[in-house]
């Protein structure tokens, strides 16, 4: 029996089931201000990922398919060399970020949504490139999709996210449920799961299912209204993989929605963030092989009212650590360990803190990580008009 000692925060602890404490921090009070103060340096379009280069410069997407190197004064130059992308609602250019050896070979990987040859269909593809920076110029060479998603189609939730292990020999990347639901849970398909590669695009040695290959076709379907209507959704078309399936032996983990979050902790745990339906949105400790039930169950309906059974009611599914309802719509998860900001400044006790920016309700999230218990401690400064949370 795990219970963590929240006892700064008795509060959370009531109503909360006996033998897990899931939480939900969806409800909580906000703070009135941010322990930081917000200067606008520069202006995009849509922009969804950011990664800083050492020298203290930032790779910036956004969506709609273009890729800036920026300055921290705001100076801008933008990257040439960038893939086509399906831009559309969640679709488009999503993630960038430096590979373990960008130091010394300047490589980085984008995250996008790669279109498919009908209109309207895309699937999530990782890539790897060698950023070039010249005086005023900036390009990516030698770009290669390492990994896709083969089974192009119709709708967004691509996820995209990617984290490397602490040992920088391998790649987790998110695949979202692209508002598909059932194929979070057919384990022949990517989307729905976290997927463990190596470097080089290629399923990982000591994945769960390692050498496994999946069935050689399925099925696919278009966006459903919601999980009950999932269940019957018409097949559109049937998709034929070119060799082995290799899914099965990608997939770290299963059942998951919107997983736009993807970290590692200081301790080495890897934790994930994704957006549940009207409610529901899950912070999850990502541990290999496990189920975390998408689209089975969740902490909220779907957007129409139609229920969804309750993590409660299956016990075999991996349950979030905290939800949140109503929703904050996570847009990241990192974890801070720097010296910017006093208050969260990494000691013995507590070697980092993690930030969560949220889209739907601008805000700024902070689960602080709590090595007493190995868990994370719902604690949250907000930046919005909206609710947002402090708990200690
Ligand atoms: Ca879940």
């Amino acid at each position: 029996m795990q219970f963590p000692k929240f006892g700064f925060i008795p509060w959370l602890l009531l109503g909360a089931a006996p033998v897990v404490a899931q939480i939900n921090a969806g409800a909580l009070p906000a703070t009135a201000s941010p322990p930081f103060k917000l200067t606008k340096v520069a202006q995009f379009n849509l922009p969804w990922r950011m990664a800083f280069l050492p020298d203290g410069r930032m790779l910036i997407t956004e969506k709609i398919g273009k890729l800036f190197l920026a300055t921290q004064t705001g100076q801008k130059l933008e990257v040439a060399g960038v893939p086509p992308v399906f831009y559309e609602s969640q679709n488009g250019l999503l993630g960038v970020y430096l590979a373990p050896s960008y130091a010394s070979d300047g490589a980085i990987y984008l995250t996008y949504s790669e279109p498919g040859q009908e209109r309207g269909t895309s699937a999530l593809a990782l890539a790897r490139a060698t950023l070039k920076i010249g005086t005023d110029t900036a390009s990516l060479e030698n770009l290669k999709v390492i990994w896709h998603d083969p089974i192009k189609g119709k709708g967004g939730q691509v996820g995209a996210a990617v984290a490397f292990s602490p040992d920088q020999k391998f790649l987790f990347l998110t695949a979202g449920d692209r508002q598909r639901f059932t194929p979070a849970q057919d384990p022949n398909q990517p989307a729905g799961k976290i997927l463990r590669l190596t470097l080089d695009g290629k399923p990982a040695p000591g994945n769960p299912m390692e050498g496994k290959t999946g069935a050689p076709s399925v099925p696919v379907i278009d966006p459903a209204r919601d999980t009950e209507a999932a269940k019957t959704a018409p097949v559109v078309r049937t998709h034929v993989f070119d060799g082995p399936n290799l899914t099965p032996s990608e997939t770290w983990t299963s059942g998951h929605r919107t997983p736009y979050g993807l970290a590692f902790a200081p301790d080495g745990r890897l934790w994930e963030l994704e957006h549940g339906p009207r409610g529901g949105d899950e912070l999850n400790l990502i541990e290999p092989g496990k189920n975390y039930g998408w689209p089975l169950v969740s902490y909220a309906v779907n957007y129409d009212g139609v229920p969804i059974a309750s993590p409660d009611t299956r016990p075999d599914l991996a349950k979030p650590v905290i939800y949140w309802t109503p929703v904050l719509a996570p847009g990241n998860l990192m974890f801070y360990s720097g010296a910017m900001f006093p208050k969260w400044k990494a000691r013995r006790s507590r070697p980092g803190s993690s930030a969560v920016p949220c889209t739907g309700s601008r805000c700024m999230a902070r689960p602080r990580h709590r090595p007493s218990t190995g868990r994370l401690a719902s604690v949250f400064a907000p930046l919005s008009r909206r609710r947002m949370a402090r708990c200690g």
